[in-house]
């Protein structure tokens, strides 16, 4: 499968997040796709760099305000103090429901929070580069559908798809499953199905095209009652006007065995067949594995496998983005039976 990659993502690498009040190690780090591209590699896959700009697609996906944020934020932190270069900013305190959102402050812990919905999603250096490349990287695939290319693998970090219109969340910044979609349809497709397989619901990306009947949403994670976003993903959230009926959340319970998990993968994938789409992005997060550190299913190896060719039998373009997955020695792996299932179906 062509794979699209560019080391750009190296410079997002915070070194630590917030862990139960305290600071840990980051979970989301370079290392995930370092040992993701050897694998890709080392199969023989045929991997290239992207070749599109998605400034454009991404100032339709996300607010203005968020972006000119997102670009200039670690300026303004090292511009307050040089010796912030050090210092990893999170936020304190954050505009819920009945505070103000329209104005953004001058103090810039006070914007981080208007633009997060958490404090764990920490910003580096390099992390608006390293976004944009990711972003650059899947208007690449899209671009690769439309010329008739059956399937491509975007290799990316940051994460996308807990991002929202203007906040970031979840490790997310910029959500490239919603700018593949985008640019999707302007390339022609009437229907697109992002169907996401992440252990964590896409609030981002299911927000994102809430309205929109033109753009199928369907999730399968862990259930929001017990699991991170905690605030999105029930099965009653099922769009909005025209957008009605088009965002489906399976939730499961943590401690949902592979069988379990099958069982809601295969009826998903008869609903989005039902809808005949034009092409399928799949957020594709490997934390569903046994082994993830931080996610609750059970996920084994050779069940990517079965992902992948279950995929397969939609028989509709796809373009596969990589969302999270944790457990970093085994990621090289499971990314590439994955498309070893797809292919060899
Ligand atoms: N220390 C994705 O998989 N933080 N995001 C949980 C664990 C949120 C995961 C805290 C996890 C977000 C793309
Ligand atoms: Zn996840």
């Amino acid at each position: 499968m062509i794979v699209i990659y560019t080391p750009d993502h190296k410079g997002h690498a915070p070194v630590h997040e917030i862990y139960r009040g305290e600071r840990v190690p980051s979970f989301e780090k370079p290392d995930r796709l370092v040992i993701i591209y050897d694998a890709l590699k080392d199969r023989g896959h045929e991997i290239i760099n992207p070749t599109a700009d998605s400034l454009a697609i991404i100032e339709e996906v996300h607010s203005a305000r968020y972006i000119n944020f997102l670009k200039t934020a670690w300026d303004t932190w090292v511009s307050i103090d040089p010796e912030n270069e050090h210092i990893q900013p999170f936020p304190s305190v954050w505009p819920v429901r009945t505070l103000r959102s329209d104005n953004e402050p001058l103090n810039f812990i006070a914007q981080l929070g208007l633009y997060s919905m958490d404090n764990g999603t920490p910003i580096d250096r390099g992390t608006w580069t390293a976004a944009k490349a990711a972003g650059d990287a899947v208007i690449t695939g899209a671009q690769m559908l439309h010329n008739g290319v059956h399937s491509v693998f975007c290799a990316v970090r940051p994460p996308g798809h807990h991002a929202g219109y203007d906040y970031m969340g979840g490790y997310c910044f910029i959500n490239n499953a919603a700018i593949a979609a985008r640019k999707l349809q302007q390339s022609g497709c009437k229907r697109v199905c992002i169907f996401d397989i992440d252990f964590h619901h896409g609030n981002g990306t299911q927000d994102i095209f809430y309205e929109s009947p033109d753009v199928l949403y369907v999730s399968i994670h862990g259930d929001p009652k017990t699991e991170f976003p905690f605030f999105s993903g029930y099965s009653d959230e099922k769009g909005l006007g025209d957008g009605y009926g088009y965002n489906l959340n399976i939730p499961l319970a943590a401690g949902t065995t592979s069988h379990q998990w099958f069982e809601a993968f295969r009826s998903a994938i008869s609903f989005i067949t039902r809808y005949k789409p034009d092409a399928v992005v799949v957020s594709l997060g490997l934390d569903t594995f046994e082994g993830d550190p931080i996610s609750k299913f059970s996920l084994l190896s050779e069940d990517f496998i079965k992902i992948g060719r279950d995929l397969h039998t939609m028989n509709t373009p796809t373009i596969f983005v990589l969302e999270g997955g944790y457990a970093v020695k085994e990621l090289g792996t499971n990314v590439t039976n994955v498309i070893d299932g797809f292919e060899n179906h």
